[in-house]
């Protein structure tokens, strides 16, 4: 069964190799029978020539330690059942990229073991195999590749490819987790500062002639034996170009772009021309153009281009919304799975995918995005191919004894393939929701965790009795019995042929791709307990509100957020957020992390609203609360629209703001505290400016339009345009002003 445990709510298997014919779920606290049930088989399996007998125990939703007691076997091991089941293993699985890291010294703690490493590999890495001889240029940064240090543009690929994905697509259980890993990208949140570390080498890899070209691969010109990394001093080289290493760069910085964009515009923008420079490079080179890799022993990585020119252009159109690239991209989505490949396959979508053909990523892209002018009947030919795939995929993990969806397919780095068919089934289940999708998806992450022929986790450091031996030379070298943990291996090339001895490198080695294909697994389940909450699980307030709920136009948010002076790193508290405007806002244009606070349910409910449709879910936490009892000491810029009672209320409060931290407050001073700048605005009821504002107010107008009748019996444009508008603001610590105390008034 799956070693890590079981999610309450969900799919709960085990398969048992000895006859029975029921079982008994009991606790392992007191042996009280918690659910009695009978297995369902025999069922045969040829692969493994085995007769198994499959326990279903879905229908146990107690959390706590349990064991099956299953008469004529015995007791299993104990098993978890709780909410936070997957949350250590994706985070040693997703910490394993960091122990990866080339170029720097990498240390962590697991099971009480310290793994650590000096740093290595600084002299990266020589230009005589691009023609410049005896000279160096800057190669350093990035993550060993495997079980061996060398860097490769296009296995890079698959695995930045991945990552972003699964950084899309459960970022809502990614954001908050800490890796322990230095601050390497001050303000990014740890998974996607460690996704920073590899893509800051990836711009070192393009060609430094300005042409866009990038290197295949930075190695040596053959495999280290087992040392450790920093005893790695033999001279490591650039090698010559690639078409594919260059569509892979421009698809990953293309990525980069858009989903660092939100924490560092400028690195953002950086990463964008990279990607357009390589990309145009490869239009006016339309050519498959494998790299000379003659000199080189090392890995090959060799590939033809097409799918992954097909996913530069998905990922160049979706970060940039330009319609050549959709062009293009359209273009190749049609000639896709035309039936011409060696498999004869005429899906668009592939089953059973690695580094080598990385087509399904730049479709994933294609079908998710949310950007306009997609062509309807190609759109309908892929999601059909997504769908109909997964369901192959879902029936294939049905048959398989083990939940093993890539039934009966044995090959170098199986594992990881068995991994990455989730994808399919995770944006399967996002475009068209199937119970199926996730249950099968649950299959795989417990099929590598323990349910398989072996019964043993193929991932190091985790679950029960996982791989001692990994191909892998930081474990070789280093003098912990216990190999570096939180590492899928790549599994046997027939169902029994997995040996867990460290030689044995076509079964037993591991690799970032691999392990990408892992952490996108375990993303989906884990931390979802600390998810935001869904709308009905907002409380009744149990205080009125002090201050009904007035908008503030937007040029004037505009206003305050600019006297604000925001810089990156920035933390942005609003006190009575209404319907979100200030919090999307700061974060859609400065990147910052913003906190909106509201008392009133329904203002929370807008706010939520409006930062799903802005899609800032990452950066904006929204709770209801009485800001009265608030703790503001981590903000540096607090905004405010209350009376100014409630302003001088909050003063105590705001007092704990560090220095330097701006207060901003629309409408109304702060008795008592002297402000540094005051600014007045009237805005215009002229033609022109309101059109201006127009598009703006878009998003808000329901909202708007709604209460104000309710509230005011007034109309938005009243409101929005008979009014002055006054804005101040403080510097903490502000110098005091003497006035009459409010009491006194
Ligand atoms: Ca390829
Ligand atoms: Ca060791």
């Amino acid at each position: 069964m799956n070693s890590l445990g079981f999610l309450p709510g969900m799919q709960k298997k085990a398969t048992i190799i000895t006859k029975c014919s029921n079982f008994t779920v009991k606790k392992a606290a007191n042996n009280e029978t918690v659910y009695s049930g009978k297995v369902t088989g025999p069922l045969h399996q040829d692969d493994v020539n085995q007769d198994v007998w499959i326990a279903n125990f879905s229908k146990v939703k107690e959390k706590g330690k349990f064991y099956l007691d299953i008469p004529g076997v015995g007791r299993s091991s104990d098993f978890e059942i709780g909410d936070k089941v997957y949350d250590f293993a994706f985070y040693t699985a997703m910490r394993g990229f960091y122990l990866w890291r080339c170029g720097t010294a990498v240390e962590g703690e697991h099971n009480g073991l310290h793994y650590a490493h000096a740093p290595c590999h600084m002299q990266d890495g020589y230009q005589d195999y691009i023609g410049i001889e005896n000279s160096k240029r800057d190669g350093t940064g990035g993550w060993h590749d495997a079980g061996d240090y060398g860097k490769y543009t296009v296995n890079a690929g698959a695995t930045v490819g991945v990552l972003f994905l699964a950084w899309d697509h459960f970022q809502d259980h990614l954001k908050n987790v800490s890796l322990d890993i230095p601050d390497t990208a001050p303000g990014y949140p740890d998974f996607l500062k460690e996704l920073k570390w590899e893509t800051d080498w990836l711009l070192k890899m393009q060609y430094p002639d300005g042409s866009g070209k990038v290197s295949h691969k930075l190695t040596r010109l053959n495999f280290s034996p087992f040392i450790m990394p920093e005893k790695d001093s033999e001279k490591r080289y650039f090698t010559d170009w690639s078409s594919a290493a260059t569509a892979d760069f421009a698809a990953m910085l293309a990525m980069a772009a858009r989903y660092f964009k939100p924490y560092d515009a400028k690195y953002a923008q950086t990463c964008l021309q990279a990607a357009t420079k390589s990309y145009t490079f490869l239009t006016n080179n339309p050519d498959n153009k494998r790299p000379n890799l003659r000199a080189f022993r090392t890995g090959g990585y060799q590939t033809s281009d097409t799918d992954d020119r097909l996913w530069a252009t998905a990922e160049m159109w979706e970060t940039t919304g330009e319609a050549k690239y959709l062009k293009d991209f359209e273009a190749r989505a049609v000639a896709a799975g035309t039936g011409r490949k060696r498999s004869g396959s005429t899906s668009k979508i592939d089953e059973n995918w690695d580094w080598g053909n990385v087509r399904n990523l730049g479709m994933f892209t294609y079908l998710l995005s949310e950007k306009k002018g997609k062509n309807a009947d190609i759109l309908k030919d892929v999601r059909g191919d997504l769908l109909s795939t997964a369901d192959a995929i879902v029936a294939k993990g049905n048959k398989d004894v083990y939940g093993r969806a890539l039934n009966g397919r044995y090959y170098w780095g199986c594992n990881g393939a068995v991994a990455r068919q989730t994808l399919v089934l995770q944006v399967a289940n996002k475009i068209s929701p199937k119970p199926d999708y996730v249950n099968t998806t649950l299959d795989i992450a417990g099929h590598l965790f323990g349910r398989n022929y072996y019964g043993r986790s193929y991932v190091t450091g985790l679950g029960h009795q996982p791989p001692l031996n990994p191909h892998d030379r930081r474990s070789g070298a280093d003098d912990i019995k216990e190999p570096w943990p939180g590492y899928l291996v790549g599994g046997g090339h027939s169902a029994r042929g997995w040996k867990d001895v460290q030689k044995d490198y076509r079964t037993n080695e591991i690799a970032i791709n691999w392990q990408a294909a892992l952490v996108y697994v375990l993303a989906g389940f884990a931390n979802t307990h600390t998810s935001a909450p869904a709308d009905d699980n907002i409380q009744v307030t149990e205080r009125e509100p002090d201050v009904i709920f007035v908008p503030t136009p937007q040029v004037v948010v505009d206003k305050m957020l600019e006297m604000a002076e925001i810089k990156t790193g920035d933390v942005l508290y609003d006190l009575g957020c209404g319907d979100g405007r200030i919090v999307v806002t700061a974060t859609k244009r400065y990147g910052i992390k913003t906190f909106g606070f509201d008392i009133d349910p329904k203002r929370v409910r807008e706010s939520l609203a409006n930062v799903k449709s802005n899609k800032v879910g990452h950066l904006v936490t929204i709770k209801q609360a009485d800001i009265f009892t608030l703790d503001l000491r981590e903000a540096n810029v607090v905004t405010l629209y209350l009376l100014p009672e409630l302003n001088v209320k909050l003063m105590p409060q705001l007092a704990q703001l560090k220095p330097g931290s701006r207060i901003v407050s629309h409408d109304f001073d702060m008795r008592g505290a002297k402000p540094v700048q005051v600014y007045h605005m009237k805005l215009a009821r002229e033609k022109d400016s309101k059109e201006d504002n127009e598009d703006k107010e878009d998003n808000f107008r329901g909202i708007f339009e709604e209460f104000l009748e309710e509230d005011f019996g007034e109309t938005v444009e009243d409101i929005f345009w008979d009014k002055k508008h006054a804005i101040y603001k403080w510097i903490v610590p502000w110098e005091k002003e003497a006035t009459t105390p409010p009491n006194q008034e």
